[in-house]
């Protein structure tokens, strides 16, 4: 099996926000293929599409109530041949989005389940509660329990997400087979592989109550088990007559399992996202924002160097707030841009890069609850309102965390909505898009946008930026800096995360600066990053 995937850059689109191209204010993929030169001259090999299957958007298509069709609002499937058709032609794979941990509750299979006579009962976890209550005690990533009633079948079925996305019962050995052929399906279609959301979760090996726990009581049931591995096996097998790739959406994974969900001999998958570094800025998951302390971050991202051979670069999806409002430097927005765009590309593994980031596109300028429509903040503004916090306090705490940070609409243009749609949005362009657009960055030599163009033919183009091993040399609040060592060279790459200069002993000639500079002297500007490069015959230890 060839590794193609370690060389390429991914680039994920959220499709509903990407580009319209008919004026309805939703994206679509006639929008996408609208772009492809511009995603081919960024220097992107993987397009991933977040789900554009049918589905009632409870979720925004993390709910499908048809894996075998295209929802009508993003197109049709001639639009999804001539996509991958038309990126093949650019060099640029397609990947989808495999939600198969749940379906919504209006997919066929659930409808019919409904019924306990039904021979899909079993695709579901349908469960009586005992004496009126409910059949244990875990609760859901959105808050709350995750049990809901359903009237006609006098039972409760399991959703760990939103009531509308039902969690598929894998116990049933039929629910896998009707996966594989959905594998199939858009394998055949020239789909490359497939980003798989939350995939780590799949077996649930009971249903038992578990002991209360500050985050998602009932976990110890589903997480990393060894149904789930047995699972992944088999999709395996299937993707590897295509030479399909996967990315695992892996949830609350430390390093141990990463390498048991990713390890090339396990067969499992290729490699998974992790979260640790993620959560470097948040006490409890999602619900408080503490301050951002950079040491922190890049502790998490060399442990993870270290001890995973095959990583995920990510700093942004479809799911976290803007890398630019969270691990930014208000004062240096844009060096700080360039920086962390500086780490995605110089550390070991495959970056990605999600719609907006290469323009800096920030978090949401919204002011209430009323703008906001993703279903997490809206069910944990519901339970803040139910334990009686105030309005202003619930804000606080879900306006920086809320996911439709990342889902206002592309700004592309000065036009009005951002050039994103001649229609209304389906959600509120950010009013920042005047001096934040595409097509000013196109023309700005020195724009962020240009400076990720710098920096993806640099890593294509080092066989030791792609797979010299890493190697920390200082981790603090103020410098991470860190080495990449190859056969004859090494590079070291020198963030300044500080407001403040810093002086450090790392020599080598440089090849990339963020301000432009084409001297290195040891002293960094405030946020600024350098890459230096030594061969290994003038090389001088240095710590
Ligand atoms: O996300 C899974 C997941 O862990 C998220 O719920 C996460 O806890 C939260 O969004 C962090 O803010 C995946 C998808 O990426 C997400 O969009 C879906 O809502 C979810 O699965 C259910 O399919
Ligand atoms: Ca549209």
């Amino acid at each position: 099996m060839s590794e193609w995937w370690k060389e390429e850059v991914v680039y994920q689109i959220y499709p509903r926000s990407f580009c319209d191209s008919n004026g309805d204010g939703i994206g679509d993929l006639p929008g996408i293929i609208s772009k492809l030169d511009e995603l081919k001259a960024l220097g992107v090999g993987i397009l991933w599409l977040s789900p554009v299957y049918a589905s009632p958007n409870e979720d925004n298509g993390y709910d499908i109530s048809d894996y075998r069709a295209v929802n009508p609002e993003y197109g049709n499937m001639d639009d999804m041949d001539r996509l991958i058709a038309e990126a093949k032609e650019r060099g640029i794979r397609v990947i989808m989005d495999l939600v198969i941990n749940h379906t919504s509750t209006a997919h066929p299979w659930f409808q019919a389940s409904r019924d306990p006579a039904s021979p899909y009962r079993n695709y579901y976890y349908w469960r009586e509660g005992t004496n009126g209550k409910l059949p244990n005690n875990w609760t859901g990533f959105f808050g709350g329990s995750c049990w809901a009633y359903d009237d006609r079948s006098r039972a409760y079925y399991l959703h760990l997400f939103a009531p509308h996305q039902a969690d598929l019962n894998y116990h049933e050995p039929k629910v896998l087979e009707e996966v594989k052929e959905i594998l199939r399906f858009w394998l055949d279609r020239g789909i490359a592989g497939f980003r798989c959301d939350v995939i780590n979760i799949l077996w649930k090996d009971s249903l038992q109550s578990s002991p209360k726990k500050a985050v998602l009581t009932g976990s110890d049931h589903y997480l990393s088990l060894e149904g789930t591995h047995r699972i992944l096996r088999e999709i395996r097998n299937i993707l590897d007559e295509y030479d399909a790739f996967t990315v695992g959406e892996t949830v609350f994974v430390d390093t141990k399992q990463a390498c048991d969900l990713s390890a090339p001999e396990r067969r499992e998958l290729n490699m998974v996202f992790g979260f640790e570094h993620m959560e470097c800025d948040q006490r409890i998951v999602k619900w408080f924002k503490t301050d951002f302390h950079p040491a922190r971050l890049a502790k998490a991202l060399s442990r993870w160097q270290q001890q995973v051979p095959w990583n995920t670069l990510y700093l942004e999806n479809h799911d976290q707030p803007r890398s630019v409002s969270r691990f930014g430097s208000a004062r240096y927005p844009i060096h700080s841009a360039k920086l962390l765009a500086t780490m995605l590309f110089t550390l070991k593994g495959t970056p990605f890069i999600y719609q907006g980031q290469e323009i800096g596109m920030t978090n949401f300028d919204f002011t209430s609850m009323a703008q906001v429509q993703d279903v997490e903040s809206r069910n944990i503004d519901a339970l803040l309102r139910s334990w009686h916090v105030p309005a202003r306090q619930r804000w606080r705490m879900i306006a920086p965390t809320s996911r439709d940070n990342a889902r206002t609409p592309m700004q592309w243009t000065v036009e009005p909505q951002a050039g994103f749609t001649t229609g209304t949005p389906w959600l509120g362009v950010n009013g920042n898009y005047r001096f934040v657009n595409y097509a000013s960055q196109k023309e700005n030599p020195d724009s962020l946008l240009n400076y990720y163009k710098q920096l993806i033919p640099l890593r294509r183009g080092s066989e030791t930026l792609l797979f010299g091993s890493f190697e920390p040399l200082r981790i603090s609040d103020e410098v991470f800096a860190y080495r990449r060592v190859g056969t004859g060279e090494a590079y070291t790459v020198v963030l300044n995360f500080s407001d403040k200069p810093q002086r450090v002993p790392y020599v080598g000639e440089l090849v990339l600066s963020n301000y432009g500079y084409n001297r290195y002297d040891g002293l960094l500007q405030p946020c600024e990053s350098v890459i230096l490069r030594e061969r290994m015959d003038d090389h001088v230890k240095t710590k």
